[in-house]
């Protein structure tokens, strides 16, 4: 066994997928509960689909649960989809279910890989192609030269639709305020579990032309309250967009 030989089982395999996935139908930008739930949909509806994740690890704040309590709550609209991935669930009274976070995040990271989903972690999305009036892709780089301010030009990736997955601060739409071609991303609200819930499914929409937001980043998006850690919203958000966006692919 020598050691270049497993250096290069890495560097081809990898490779090989960056290669296959410069060109997609649909870049999600974000790999939490909304941005991974749209890729495994999309996957699944016959997409070309990758996941941009800057962190190591995917699941974005579903881990930690609440305050470090790894146990979630989804309410009974979000049940269906649990039951697709195949999450367990118990009763919690007054239409709530309870879950753990550690089982949530596992295994819609395993589904949503097993869908056909690549997922390339540690690249932040740094900027986004914009033509004609369109989003049209990605600008990418790695994590920790983003990190360290390095001054390394970026890679692109094309993509039919970028949907904006990246949570509270809405990372990839503030590329387009700052711009000016949105015209105000006015943050979250206060919290209110039930009113966040509904509008972040109600928010969730082709924010500009090619690029869609989902979850917390559609919430920003539309200055809705925040809800805490009930987690229906970013699963059915995540599935809207997918279900939209497979419409317009022609899928
Ligand atoms: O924040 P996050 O989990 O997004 P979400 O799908 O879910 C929100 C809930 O976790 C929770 C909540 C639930 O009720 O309020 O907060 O809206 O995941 C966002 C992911 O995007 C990644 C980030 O590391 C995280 O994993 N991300 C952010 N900016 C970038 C990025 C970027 N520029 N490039 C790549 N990944």
């Amino acid at each position: 066994m020598r050691e270049v030989e497993i250096s290069r089982a890495i560097v081809e395999a990898y490779f090989n997928d960056l290669l296959g996935n410069l060109q997609l139908d649909v870049a999600v930008v974000g790999a939490g509960p909304s941005g991974v739930v749209a890729g495994y949909y999309l996957a699944k509806g016959g997409a070309k689909v990758a996941i941009f994740e800057k962190k190591l690890s995917i699941g974005g704040g579903i881990w930690g649960g609440a305050m470090g309590f790894n146990r979630v709550v989804v309410q009974e609209s979000a049940r269906e989809i649990l039951d697709e991935f195949g999450v367990d669930y118990r009763p919690a009274g007054n239409g709530l279910y309870v879950l753990d976070a550690i089982e949530l995040a596992s295994t819609l990271a395993s589904r949503t890989v097993k869908a056909g989903v690549k997922v390339f972690n540690m690249i932040e999305v740094e900027d986004l192609l914009v033509k004609d009036g369109r989003v049209s892709g990605l600008v990418i780089n790695w994590t920790p030269v983003m990190m360290t301010g390095l001054h390394v030009d970026p890679l692109t990736v094309e993509a039919r639709f970028v949907v904006d997955s990246t949570g509270h601060g809405a990372q990839i739409s503030q590329h387009l305020l700052k711009r000016g071609l949105i015209k105000a991303i006015p943050g979250e609200g206060p919290m209110w579990a039930e009113k966040g819930e509904e509008l972040t499914v109600e928010h969730t929409r082709e924010v500009f032309p090619g690029l869609y937001a989902t979850g917390m980043a559609a919430n920003a998006l539309a200055g809705a309250p925040r809800m805490g850690p009930i987690f229906g919203g970013m699963l059915l958000s995540g599935r809207k967009a997918a279900l939209e966006i497979l419409q317009k692919l022609g899928k």
